[in-house]
């Protein structure tokens, strides 16, 4: 079975996607999500330019030796773009697999190993009663585990609280361009409010509800392992980011100073990224997502690999991830043992026509459905409808104008 047609899709049903199209002589055809938040077109063009020439001709059943291929092949190996592109064959050739197998792509990779995917919500304010009423509204949508993030006092724009992203409300323009919105940042003043809010938290919701926090790689070691020391009281199910990890050694210190779960790994691209990390067991939860992670075939490596040092998965799910990256992450939750939780915040009804799925959210859980391969169906129409938007993620300075980590 040769891989006879292959096109990128652009679309932007409120944010940007990219979405690779294979199609097969046999007429099947398999989805595969290279959303790269902020530097889409870069994926765009390193698929049409230098990956599509390739695939044509090539036989669809052979996913391992296509990854390698297009890995070993490029000789220029890792980062976020390489990867991105990689992912959106990878998927694509597990959609169209699972098609011609008739079944659900989780069936392939080992059946289920439970019932349902537990998932996680993102809820946020600026001041602690606009964040009790977003746990409130997230608990009524049946979530069941909760991340929390609040603004802090003196601060005007934090990471997951206000509009933000890259379709944020307030990208600055200039002339015909846009320009990326920049929030601002106090480490200390961080530091100092959010045990508060988790205190408030655990007195409103009680002990049970799990609780997840994202510190966005803002922190040093030192000020890591410090937060994660000053959380432990409100018993977080997880801390994460709490250090831009590309240092791996400097989870080291924070790991000798509190026993608060770490989740990090949603930038990371390959099992390097995490062979400190994994290796002496200084993380609790991998984060990378099969989009970013050069698909469903290595990011299943990695969780075996991190099975060996009692690490869980816990894959990323922002709404940046397109639901063909959603769909292969659910059937990869499903199919492995050592799943930890899945994080969802859904998409737009737009987002959801564009892209129809087989898969269901309720009761803060989701489940691939049964359609044959991932379960995702791309209305090219409609896709067409919605083109590009130049958008950027926000940036972040310190109080006298640092650029600091966003
Ligand atoms: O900021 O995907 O845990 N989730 C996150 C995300 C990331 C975005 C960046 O594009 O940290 O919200
Ligand atoms: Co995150």
């Amino acid at each position: 079975m040769k891989i006879v047609d292959a096109k990128v899709v652009v679309t932007s049903p409120g944010r940007n996607f990219v979405t690779l199209q294979l199609t097969t002589d046999e007429g099947i055809t398999g989805l595969g999500d290279a959303t790269l938040n902020g530097r889409e077109l870069s994926v765009v063009s390193y698929l049409q330019d230098h990956v599509v020439p390739l695939l044509l001709g090539t036989d669809a059943h052979r996913i391992e030796d296509t990854w390698q291929s297009l890995y070993r092949g490029a000789y220029w190996r890792r980062g976020p773009v390489t990867m991105a592109a990689i992912a959106a064959v990878d998927v694509a050739l597990w959609d169209i697999k699972a098609k011609v197998a008739g079944l659900p792509l989780y069936q392939l990779l080992g059946g289920a190993s439970r019932d349902r995917v537990r998932t996680y919500g993102h809820a946020n304010g600026a001041s602690i009663p606009e964040l009790f009423d977003s746990v409130r509204a997230l608990l009524e949508q049946g979530y069941q585990s909760i991340r929390i993030q609040t603004g802090v006092p003196g601060l005007k724009a934090v990471y997951g609280v206000h509009a933000s992203g890259a379709h944020a409300a307030n990208p600055t323009r200039l002339d015909q361009r846009v320009l990326p919105a920049v929030e601002d940042w106090d480490t200390g003043a961080y530091l100092r409010h959010i045990p508060s809010v988790f205190e408030a938290v655990r007195n409103e919701f009680g002990p049970d509800l799990p609780l997840l926090h994202d510190a966005h790689h803002r922190l040093t070691p030192i000020q890591a392992a410090r937060l994660g020391r000053s959380l432990e009281p409100y018993d977080l199910f997880w801390l994460e980011d709490c250090t831009p990890a590309e240092n791996q050694d400097g989870l080291r210190l924070v790991r000798e100073h509190t026993t608060t779960p770490l989740a990090i790994g949603e930038v990371f691209n390959t099992v390097f990224d995490y062979q400190t990390l994994v290796g002496e067991q200084l993380i609790d939860y991998v984060r990378s997502a099969v989009t970013h992670f050069g698909g469903v075939s290595p990011l299943r490596k990695l969780f075996d690999y991190a099975a060996q040092h009692q690490i869980k998965s816990a894959i990323h799910g922002p709404e940046d991830i397109s639901p063909v990256g959603m769909a292969a992450a659910i059937h990869l939750d499903l199919a492995i043992h050592n799943f930890g939780i899945q994080e969802y915040s859904g998409h737009t009804d737009l987002t959801n026509e564009v892209f129809r799925h087989a898969y269901t959210f309720s009761d803060g859980h989701l489940h691939p459905g049964e359609a044959p391969g991932i379960g995702v169906e791309l209305d090219a129409e409609l896709a067409a409808a919605h083109p590009y938007q130049q958008a950027y993620l926000p940036t972040n300075r310190l109080q006298d104008g640092t650029v600091h980590d966003w």
